[in-house]
């Protein structure tokens, strides 16, 4: 990977690999600022506590989630939705830091994406046997709008399936620092995260942290 000839250095300096046609990988992008970021995540937890979503089938996601942001992402009985406020504490979710909105914008324009201003920050937690299973991504309101994903800490085994539940995916390994952008035709892929195998960052101790930007409205 050191000279991996499929990484472009684009006009700010920045690499980026191209991963998929609307999938924009770009390796490292966020290791500077990933002690500012995971110590905003601490203080949005400590606002709004990692929760385990409810599945539709009555069960709890593996995965822990906090958001910060005009809108976070929320489930119950009626189903998952966006929502201006923490269902749990009736208040508005914490908002969301600057550096979050520029790494997003900036991580968004590299990738063909400029003008993206995320109304929504979903931080997942991932410990030692966490795991996402293939779904896609459909409650926001804008699909020509991309995701923008950084992880922290543990690596882990990212599933990109394609518009089809039965599509066989490729894998992809996102590890600390990471940034990716989904727009595009890679927007509405299937998509998962394998168990996460236990080990010991020395930023998150032994945990993956996701962060999703999203355009919710
Ligand atoms: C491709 N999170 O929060 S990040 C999710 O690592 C989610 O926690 C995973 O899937 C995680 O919904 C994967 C990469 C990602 C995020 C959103 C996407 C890939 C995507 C949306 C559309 C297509
Ligand atoms: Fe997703």
């Amino acid at each position: 990977m050191v000279n991996d000839p499929s990484i472009i250095v684009d006009p700010a300096n920045i690499k980026v690999k191209p991963i998929a046609p609307g999938a924009v990988m770009l390796p490292g992008f966020a290791r500077a600022d990933a002690e500012t970021v995971f110590a905003a995540v601490t203080d949005i937890a400590n606002q709004v506590p990692f929760r385990r979503p409810a599945t539709p089938g009555g069960y709890s996601m593996s995965v822990g989630l906090t958001c910060c942001g005009r809108r976070g992402w929320v489930s119950d009985a009626s189903g998952y939705r966006y929502a201006p406020r923490d269902p749990v504490s009736g208040r508005p979710w914490p908002p969301m830091p600057e550096l979050f909105q520029s790494l997003a914008r900036r991580a968004a324009e590299s990738a063909g994406f400029p003008g993206f201003v995320p109304d929504a920050c979903l931080i997942n937690r991932y410990h030692p046997g966490s795991r996402m299973s293939l779904h896609q991504d459909r409650n926001e309101r804008d699909f020509d709008a991309p995701v923008v994903s950084l992880s922290l800490g543990l690596s882990a085994v990212f599933m990109f399936g394609g518009l089809k539940r039965g599509d066989r995916p490729q894998h992809l390994l996102l590890q600390h620092g990471d940034v990716v952008v989904w727009g595009g035709e890679a927007r509405l892929r299937f998509h998962g995260v394998q168990p996460l195998k236990a080990g010991h960052h020395l930023l998150t101790g032994g945990q993956r942290i996701n962060l999703t930007f999203r355009k919710s409205l």
